[in-house]
């Protein structure tokens, strides 16, 4: 079997290439391309996967790939997927995010009709909630240009297998972290600050409303997920989530707590960091996806907080003895050392940002 990621680089895409080859899959990633290549997810696998250039705002290069690799799964989870950033940059978030799933299913169906395509649908399209929790009918009220750029991928998804007869699903993912989240998404940002504090890098954190409660589910369980959607006799779309919500707050207790140290004393609230809506409260009921797909997300909250700390906790010493090492050998280079050169390096190094994390493994539930 040959499959096809867009955002191969990202934190789903890293975890979704494991998992297939795990089960003799052909990998291939979509890659954009860059004056610098961001492989750090994917490291570990680049030899066994083959990386093919193309873009989500290009459908030559969309209908290039897909006519030379002949997959026959596509998992497509390349966007631009950070919510703050839609507003800054709505006009690109519409292109890569909505417009970029069109490219893809109008490849498919000119170029290799039979494959199975599956979309990261969003629970960010439910926005503004109409029903709590949110199932697989709940309408769809978007608060960010990211959210309605969803929409369209995932009607238009909808759209491509009803029009056309392709076996085309959606997963409506609930947010999914793993150590390997992007350092701007908020529990990463807490997960990584709270282990520079702790180390006596950092002394605070600047947060935006600790009142935004979130259905957070562990990144690996999610894939298993979009695996199963496309291992169905039909193509259809579920929800996924864990069924259960924490504020941001919260989070920040957890995550504190792991390193013995209590959040109050070191969060500020930063003005810039509220949005100009926000998407208040999630909380998903994946009941389908457990009765049709046996899925069940396998990590719990405290353990996924714990399991990020962690990692940031191992990265962060790791990155520091590196530095440690190179002050040790430049001194004993040169008797002479500049100081304020050091201390740009230590800003670089210790901003822990080089060193990519390694997941720690998820503790069995008890
Ligand atoms: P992510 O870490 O931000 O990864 C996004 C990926 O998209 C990266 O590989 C990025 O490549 C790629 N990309 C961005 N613009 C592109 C373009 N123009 N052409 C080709 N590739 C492009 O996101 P994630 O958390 O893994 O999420 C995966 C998908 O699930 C996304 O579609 C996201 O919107 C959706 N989703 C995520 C969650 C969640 O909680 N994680 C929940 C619901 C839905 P570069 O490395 O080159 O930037
Ligand atoms: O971690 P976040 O940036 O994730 P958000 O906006 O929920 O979006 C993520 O999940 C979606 C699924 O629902 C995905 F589709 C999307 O691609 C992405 O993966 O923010 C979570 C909450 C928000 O309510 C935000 O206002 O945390 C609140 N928050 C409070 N302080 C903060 C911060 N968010 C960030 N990023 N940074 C803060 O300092």
């Amino acid at each position: 079997m040959r499959a096809l990621i867009t955002g191969i680089t990202g934190q789903d895409g890293s975890y979704i290439a494991e998992l297939l080859l795990s089960k003799g899959y052909e990998v291939f990633g979509l890659i954009r391309r860059s004056s610098v290549k961001k492989l750090d997810r994917i490291e570990p696998l680049v030899d066994r996967i083959e990386l093919v250039e193309g873009d989500l705002t290009d459908q030559s290069s969309l209908d290039s790939v897909i006519h030379s690799v002949q997959p026959d799964e596509v998992y497509n989870l390349a966007a631009q997927s950070f919510v703050p950033v839609s507003w800054n940059q709505p006009v690109l978030t519409g292109d890569v995010t909505g417009l970029g799933v069109i490219r893809v299913l109008e490849a498919i169906r000119r170029h290799r009709p039979q494959a199975k395509f599956l979309q990261a649908s969003s629970s960010e399209m439910f926005g503004k909630v109409r029903e709590r929790p949110q199932t697989e009918k709940t309408p769809f009220y978007p608060r960010s240009p990211y959210g309605v750029a969803k929409v369209f991928g995932h009607y238009i998804t909808v759209n491509y297998r009803e029009s056309y007869g392709l076996f085309a699903c959606s997963a409506i993912g609930f947010n999914h972290e793993s150590p390997r989240r992007g350092l701007e998404f908020v529990t990463r940002k807490i997960t990584h600050q709270v282990a520079r504090i702790k180390c006596g890098l950092a002394k605070k954190l600047l947060m935006g409303n600790l009142d935004a409660q979130r259905d957070w589910g562990f990144a690996g369980d999610y894939v298993r997920a979009m695996w199963t959607i496309l291992q169905q006799p039909e193509p259809d779309d579920y929800v996924l989530a864990t069924g259960e919500t924490h504020s941001v707050r919260e989070f920040l207790e957890v995550a504190f707590d792991a390193v013995g140290l209590q959040w109050e004393n070191y969060v500020e609230i930063d003005p810039k960091l509220i949005r100009p809506a926000e998407v208040e409260f999630l909380c998903g009921n994946a009941t389908k996806a457990r009765e049709k797909l046996g899925w069940r997300p396998e990590v719990r909250f405290d353990q996924l907080v714990k399991m990020m700390v962690q990692a940031d906790l191992e990265a962060v010493q790791q990155a520091e003895s590196v530095f440690a090492n190179a002050i040790t050998v430049r001194n004993l280079g040169s008797k002479k050392s500049n100081g304020a050169f050091i201390a740009a390096e230590t800003d670089i190094v210790r901003s822990g940002e080089a060193t990519p994390v390694r997941d720690p493994a998820p503790q069995p539930l008890s």
